[in-house]
């Protein structure tokens, strides 16, 4: 069969494809359909041309044997897909007719669809813009997760405050997944470890519980190429078997209890907490798609090739942070205990089909699990860790013998208090490579916490520094500005996104700048309009778009906007009647629900920006907003409408950054710290296009040794203590005074871990040069076509071809 040939109803017409999906499959008349009938019917179209292209690449890839990467995450923040889909398989222009045939836009159809929350941030959209590279350069490729029911929580703000409620997302059902009935792995749990035939380094695991994985698959299209990749979700199902007698003696109560300690493994998303919280079931979750995935790896394989001594020939398995690191013990259990493999031959192999990335230097943000949990849940795993661990400890210690604190410090177990499991340890003596996510991070990994490994193996150290995908992220976001370079420099910059640098030139053009300009405040008013439906306060287009969105963190200091904003507010009351430059500061993200500090931060910007908002005397030169539930698709609004982009973290802390990389790419220039991908953002776009600020690593590293007073900073800088004054004061909390009261205290006479006092006074000259450049809208467009220009290294194709070569040794189309 030709899978190359259009799906049977592609000849009949678009809109005739429509209709007969919305008669077939919606079942609903197509003369009385709702947007959302629509879509799904739309959607049954892209689906029919995506599933032939899956069909064809996995013929091909079978055919070739190809070597494949396999990449394992806990978090995959697609959104939507509708737009991206109907782009790649071309037929967005069709589809927009037929929504038009149907009195809609599409849109209006594309809205109705939900976003596949299935991740808490940059990690998680990290993973989704791979994919969507992955396939597009053309790599045999699969993303292996969890089909959570429940996505990331969705947030509403009630009072000025964040409420959480659950994110039913697979609700009315959705288009995108083909359910795998054959393909099921059972995973289990618990029990006790008794010794192997005599002989062997297995062992027979004698498990209490067991859960089958069930396959889903969402097919990824890539763009320019009819290949696409496989995102293969687990979803847990209780072995139906056992419920038996609880069910046929009628114990519906009791069989439907068993049913859900299984089940719920697959249920709900863990929110990125401060602190890893070591919950029992987060080590279900890691342990369940990581050994179903593992499982269904090797079943390839053997099925490809009939032997697993060639596996490292045919299979890199990438570990997306330590989530999956269990996986290291899990493939050795499956060799030794399962395949009959001696142990070295079996570690030789691990290590070599092993890779691993780090996305945080903050020691107390590393993954750790209580050893006495893994014994409980995972005994013949954690007997696995500790024999990796003694046979790598006694390797180490011939390189510096009777160095106990050199020991210790590379042991897989934490000794200090309660015995735990370094998971990142284990991903490093697991896999051949290591890497941080900017130039910057992968620099401070080796320097500091992982310096010992680096000693013992400074080749398995690298660098990938992230990028982001340029069709979701310009291409289908800012469809103006994709038109302007369109029309520019020609279309090729989708695939090939240093084709940017061309626009460079076009910088010195007034009708090119005067254009750019006018897209931009076309976005902004669509942001605009975004903000007055969600927040109900209205915003002036025409004003600065100052936007910090992301998740709610200490280190990445939102409070110090705020504190800027205070300070902006009170220098605009003292001398109401100077030029201020108008400005709309709008911030978005969520706070974990358990995060204190970070949901106070919320409520003070709702609280401040209750105040400023209403304040006559500023005649609506400054606003505050917070745009709630930050996702995937509301960044498609704001990304296109901001012209400041604030990356403000302490420099040191923030691992790389992307939203900085999206915002930059859609014309926002940046005001940010030394820190994460903002120093290579600044390198490529120059120091003249980027406001840089406050402390270096080093000066942070050096300020904290010296022993840093908050207190004195606070103490000699009247500007700073108005604000903080105000805010401790209740300026902003009338009806709890005393609200902010432990928050400025935290700064104040708690340390200001984060620093946010040493930067206060270089912020806010930053932001005065901001200001005096907005001033110019000429000389700002230069700088902010400059920063499109120069953002050509931070696609995520570049980082996935990086990867290809230098991690995976795989072959990318170039
Ligand atoms: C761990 C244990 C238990 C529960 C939750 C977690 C958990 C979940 C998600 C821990 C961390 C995360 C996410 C981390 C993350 O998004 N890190 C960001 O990764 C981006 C992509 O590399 C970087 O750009 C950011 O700098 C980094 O903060």
């Amino acid at each position: 069969m030709n899978l190359n040939a259009p799906p049977a109803s592609a000849s009949a017409g678009p809109n005739a494809a429509v209709e007969r999906h919305l008669l077939d499959t919606v079942a609903t008349d197509p003369a009385a359909a709702s947007p959302a009938e629509i879509m799904h019917a739309v959607a049954q179209v892209a689906r029919e041309h995506l599933s032939r292209r899956w069909v064809a690449t996995d013929r091909a890839d079978r055919a070739a044997r190809a070597r494949r990467v396999y990449y394992l995450s806990m978090e995959f923040l697609i959104g939507r897909t509708l737009s991206n889909a109907l782009a790649a398989v071309g037929l967005t222009g069709e589809m927009a007719a037929a929504a038009k045939a149907h009195a809609n836009t599409l849109e209006d159809l594309t809205a109705t669809e939900a976003d596949a929350a299935l991740g808490n941030g940059g990690l998680g959209r990290l993973a989704a813009c791979f994919l969507d590279s992955m396939a597009t350069v053309e790599l045999p490729s699969y993303g292996y997760g969890i089909r959570y029911e429940f996505g990331m929580f969705k947030q509403s703000i009630v009072g000025g405050r964040q409420v959480e409620h659950p994110d039913p997302w697979l609700e009315d059902g959705t288009p995108w997944e083909f359910p795998r009935t054959g393909v099921s792995y059972p995973v289990r749990f618990g029990g006790w470890v008794e010794p192997g035939a005599h002989g062997s380094s297995g062992s027979i695991w004698r498990h209490a519980g067991e859960v089958n994985a069930k396959a889903y698959d969402m097919v990824i299209p890539g763009h320019g190429t009819p290949r696409v990749s496989t995102l293969r979700l687990w979803k847990a199902a209780a072995p139906s078997q056992i419920d038996l007698h609880a069910f046929n003696t009628g114990d519906y109560a009791r069989a439907a209890e068993f049913k859900n300690q299984y089940e719920n493994i697959s249920w709900v998303l863990y929110p990125n907490d401060s602190t890893p919280a070591g919950r029992e079931l987060r080590l279900r979750q890691e342990y369940f798609f990581t050994s179903a995935s593992i499982q269904d790896i090797l079943a390839r394989h053997l099925a490809e090739h009939g032997r697993l001594t060639n596996l490292a020939e045919k299979v890199a398995i990438h570990l997306n942070d330590t989530h999956p690191a269990i996986g290291v013990a899990e493939l050795m259990r499956l060799l030794v205990d399962e395949h009959a493999f001696g142990w070295a031959g079996a570690w030789a192999l691990t290590q070599k089909v092993f890779s691993y990335t780090n996305h945080t230097l903050m020691p107390e943000a590393l993954e750790t699990w209580p050893v006495s949990l893994m014994q409980h849940v995972l005994p013949r795993h954690l007997e696995i860790i500790f024999r990796i661990n003694s046979e790598f400890l006694a390797a180490a210690a011939k390189l510096r013998p009777g160095d106990n604190e050199f020991m210790r410090s590379l042991s897989l177990i934490e000794e200090r208090g309660e015995r735990r499991v370094r998971m990142a340890h284990l991903s490093i003596v697991g896999s051949h490579k290591v890497n941080g996510v900017s130039a910057l991070h992968s620099e401070l990994l080796v320097q500091t916490i992982f310096a010992n490994f680096a000693a013992l193996w400074p080749e398995r150290f690298t660098n990938m520094t992230n990028g982001v995908t340029p069709r979701r992220w310009l291409a289908q976001a800012n469809t103006g500005l994709a038109s302007l370079i369109d029309s520019t420099i020609g279309d090729g910059w989708r695939l090939h996104l240093d084709q940017l640098i061309g626009l460079r030139e076009h910088a010195a053009n007034a009708d090119f700048r005067n254009a750019f300009l006018a897209v931009k405040q076309a976005n902004k008013l669509r942001l605009a309009e975004h903000i007055r439906a969600h927040t109900g306060v209205p915003v002036d287009a025409t004003s600065l778009f100052d936007v910090q969105v992301k998740r709610i963190h200490e280190y990445k200091r939102q409070l110090l906007n705020v504190l800027q904003v205070v300070a902006r507010y009170q220098a605009m009351l003292a001398d109401p009647d100077a030029d201020w430059v108008p400005r709309t500061v709008i911030f978005a993200g969520k706070a974990a629900s358990s995060y204190v500090s970070a949901k106070a931060v919320i409520q003070l910007i709702h609280d401040v920006g209750t105040v400023i908002n209403t304040d006559a005397r500023l005649r609506g030169r400054l606003k505050l907003v917070f745009v709630p539930n930050y996702g995937v698709s509301v960044a498609e609004v704001i990304m296109p409408g901001a012209d400041l982009s604030e990356q403000i973290s302490t420099a040191g802390t923030e691992a790389s950054g992307t939203g900085n990389m999206k915002l930059a790419l859609n014309g926002a220039l940046t005001i940010g710290t030394d820190d994460g991908a903002n120093v290579e953002i600044r390198q490529q776009v120059g120091d003249d296009n980027i406001f840089i600020f406050g402390l270096s690593t080093a000066q942070v590293a050096a300020q904290r040794a010296a022993g840093y007073q908050p207190l004195r900073i606070y103490e000699e800088n009247p500007r700073l203590k108005a604000v903080l004054d105000a805010i401790a004061g209740g300026r902003f909390s009338e009806d709890e005074p005393g609200r902010y009261r432990a928050l400025v205290d935290s700064l104040l006479w708690g340390g200001d871990h984060y620093m946010l006092l040493a930067d206060f006074d270089s912020y806010v000259a930053a932001q005065s040069r901001v200001d005096a450049l907005y001033r110019d809208p000429q000389a700002w467009a230069r700088k902010a076509i400059a920063n499109v220009a120069g953002m050509g290294f931070f696609s995520s194709d570049r980082t996935i071809r990086e990867y290809a070569r230098d991690v995976w040794g795989l072959a990318a189309k170039a």
